[in-house]
């Protein structure tokens, strides 16, 4: 074993933020250091909190002291409520149209999308080869007030109608999809764990390589889809934009897929936690000073964007007409086989779902097909797709339910949760599905056939970490050999004005909008320059807030992070997948580096690493851009838990950025709906004059 100093980059400022070391053949032994030990990193986290309290407690006295004397400077410390009070609401919502109730059938809530949409048709690739298409898609994005279970609250939808639009194609085809962004915020959308191989500005990541698409404006974002195929998804990539109904299936099918004739029907099963406020003024809550990144608590949850809330247990200050909604229906043709494809586009809460007298065998992590192994429960944290099969040959009912409940442990108030379980109905059909049957639709109705089934009579999760056991590589391929390694520390720290805030090592990420860091590096003669120069970079990024890590030529990346935080972290890499080298509770074993197994690993694009617990992913840097890698909480994203992988300098450096995008930046309204961080929680008589605001 051979003994390496520890490397600071010296082509790279960004890099002396992060321990590097490069690797000799694989025998390489480091040591980390300045790292704080766990303990004394919680102890330090303690000692925060009391300072906080203390802080808080003599504010408290300040400014009762203040009133009682009627000081002056009796503003100075202003009780919370004067501008929590201040919630912006950049919003101008309007009704559905007015449901037609006078023919006494169910309310026709059409901003419900028909779920039958939700139904796959993968073409028969026995019979037929397919050339490659252009699937073209038009999706206008309006400001809606709707009541998916019952509770009316403001949207933000695609083409009126939540949850989003399925997208389905085949490997190779290019997908075009026009936004017409008719709401009054800006917006963007990025493609889950697309490739974007040599065109990085369509991923869709504000910040990092685009501005937003502002109100009024349109933009065409063109994806192309070879060398992948399975489960995806799309979403807004606009602060927590995408969980006020901004988010829908993507499925690439492919003659490659291993297992295709192992099942009947294939669909889309949807799950995700959900809030009855606009995710704005969540945030603008969860980032306040004293907030402690305490999470909010979900309302509930949805399957396929339905639920059914009893309104009479709904809080006073909303509005609840549960009449027409109801619990999803998922329809499996009696004694065949099937595909579900489980996706998680919620916000925050990790699932564990299973369905009563059913074993699901998962077939499909992430976009990559694997070895089927059965299992009677899943977990699945947030933008994490499983496929699994099941086999409708169960003899004891016709209906079944499947429950999917949020691993409240894992919130910051466990018990706040009202109702943690959401349920839809598997039903048996004698009858083959067919795409865009209202088969489903009208059975949207009070009049559900509810199951009686048990659940597995099995512990309940407790920790938030990725589905256990060995899930392998149909296709397994044998990792590479690192080439490169970073080292990053994620954790939360409470910093000036009581705010908490995410960090890699010493990086806070604050997003700039209208200066993301793609345009940084490939807009002539403005701050390009020469990017390779220790000087430019040090110029373009200012690492306290958006750490971005030039790798130079196609290398193997090893990236291990160490989680100080109680709280877990769904990480998520763009432009790529990555093999899930090791993981677990506690720390690394660095003993452990030099002998890792290379074979049989997993890839996928998103991966969680446990509250204090770690992950070591590797991964080529074979895809030039500006990619995002990310928590996907979107909480946790917001305080700062992002950081930019930027790949092949060399090519990107000559790009030319579409000027319809460019435009956007100097746009008057590109930064609608914008959470401006400091500017909204803190009270200006607060802020200090040291350029934190
Ligand atoms: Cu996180």
């Amino acid at each position: 074993m051979v003994m390496r100093q520890m490397l600071k980059d010296p082509n790279n400022p960004q890099h002396s933020d992060v321990e590097t070391f490069e690797i000799d053949d694989g025998k390489v032994s480091v040591e980390f250091e300045g790292i704080e030990s766990r303990e004394k990193m919680l102890k330090r986290k303690a000692l925060f909190r009391s300072i906080a309290l203390l802080l808080s407690a003599s504010i408290l006295t300040i400014t009762l002291g203040a009133l009682l004397t009627k000081l002056d400077g009796a503003t100075r410390y202003a009780p919370k409520f004067q501008f929590f009070d201040r919630i912006p609401h950049h919003g101008n919502w309007s009704r559905p149209e007015p449901a037609p109730t006078s023919t006494g059938a169910p309310k026709i809530r059409a901003f419900m999308r028909d779920p039958s949409e939700y139904v796959l048709s993968p073409p028969d690739w026995t019979r037929i080869r397919i050339r490659p298409q252009v699937k073209e898609y038009n999706w206008t994005i309006s400001d809606v007030t709707a009541n998916p279970d019952g509770v009316l609250r403001p949207m933000i939808l695609i083409n009126g109608q939540f949850p989003g639009p399925l997208i389905e194609c085949n490997e190779g085809d290019t997908i075009k999809v026009t936004i017409h962004n008719k709401a009054v915020n800006a917006t963007a959308f990025h493609w889950h764990g697309l490739f974007h191989k040599g065109s990085n500005w369509m991923d869709g990541t504000t910040g990092v390589t685009q501005c937003p698409i502002p109100p009024g404006e349109s933009f065409t974002y063109e994806i192309k889809t070879a060398g992948q195929y399975g489960t995806y998804w799309y979403h807004s990539h606009f602060s927590t934009q995408y969980i006020d109904g901004l988010f829908g299936p993507l499925v690439i099918h492919s003659p490659k897929e291993p297992g295709r004739d192992r099942y009947k029907t294939d669909q889309v099963v949807m799950l995700h936690d959900y809030y009855h406020d606009l995710s704005r003024n969540k945030l603008y809550e969860y980032l306040a000073p004293d907030a402690e990144n305490a999470e909010p608590i979900p309302d509930g949850a949805l399957i396929n964007g339905r639920n059914r809330r009893d309104c009479a247990k709904v809080g006073k200050q909303y509005t609840c007409e549960s009449a027409g909604s109801g619990l999803a229906e998922i329809n499996l043709v009696k004694g065949a086989s099937h595909r579900l494809r489980f996706i998680n586009v919620g916000a925050f809460a990790e699932f564990e779902m299973g369905i009563d007298g059913h074993i699901m065998e998962v077939v499909e992590a992430d976009g990559i097909a694997l070895v089927s192994s059965p299992y009677h429960k899943l977990n699945i944290n947030v933008a994490q797709r499983y496929s699994a099969i099941v086999h409708a040959n169960s003899t004891d009912a016709s209906e079944f339910w499947l429950r999917a409940r949020m691993i409240n442990h894992c919130f910051s108030d466990p018990e706040a949760v009202e109702e943690p379980e959401v349920r839809a109905i598997i039903q048996y059909t004698e009858k083959k599905l067919k795409k865009g049957s209202p088969v489903s639709t009208s059975a949207v109705s009070t009049k559900q056939v509810l199951p009686t089934t048990t659940p597995w009579d099995l512990g309940t999760a407790v920790v938030c970490q990725d589905l256990d056991g060995k899930l392998e590589p149909a296709n397994a391929q044998v990792a590479p050999e690192p080439d490169q390694m970073f080292y990053l520390r994620s954790n939360f720290q409470i910093g000036n004005y009581s705010l908490s805030r995410g960090f890699f090592n010493s990086s806070s990420w604050r997003r700039n909008l209208t200066h993301p860091a793609l345009n940084r590096v490939t807009l002539p003669g403005k701050q390009a320059g020469d990017i390779d120069s220790n000087e430019t970079m040090k110029n373009i990024f200012n690492v306290d807030k958006g750490m971005v890590l030039k790798v130079d030529g196609v290398k193997v990346v090893d990236l291990l992070i160490d989680n100080y935080d109680d709280g877990n972290h769904p990480m998520h890499l763009h432009g790529h997948k990555f093999w899930v080298m090791a993981q677990g509770n506690g720390y690394f074993n660095l003993s452990d580096y030099a002998t890792l197994p290379r074979e049989g690993r997993l890839l996928r694009d998103t991966v969680t690493i446990e509250a204090y617990g770690y992950v070591l992913i590797r991964f080529v840097t074979d895809n030039p851009g500006m990619w995002a890698f990310h928590c996907h909480n979107v909480w946790h994203a917001e305080a700062g838990l992002l950081m930019s992988f930027f790949t092949r300098s060399d090519i990107v450096k000559n790009w030319t950025l579409p000027s319809d995008l460019v435009g956007f930046c100097s746009h008057p309204n590109a930064t609608n709906g914008f959470f401006d961080d400091i500017k909204e929680v803190v009270p200006p008589e607060w802020r200090h004059e040291n350029g934190e605001d």
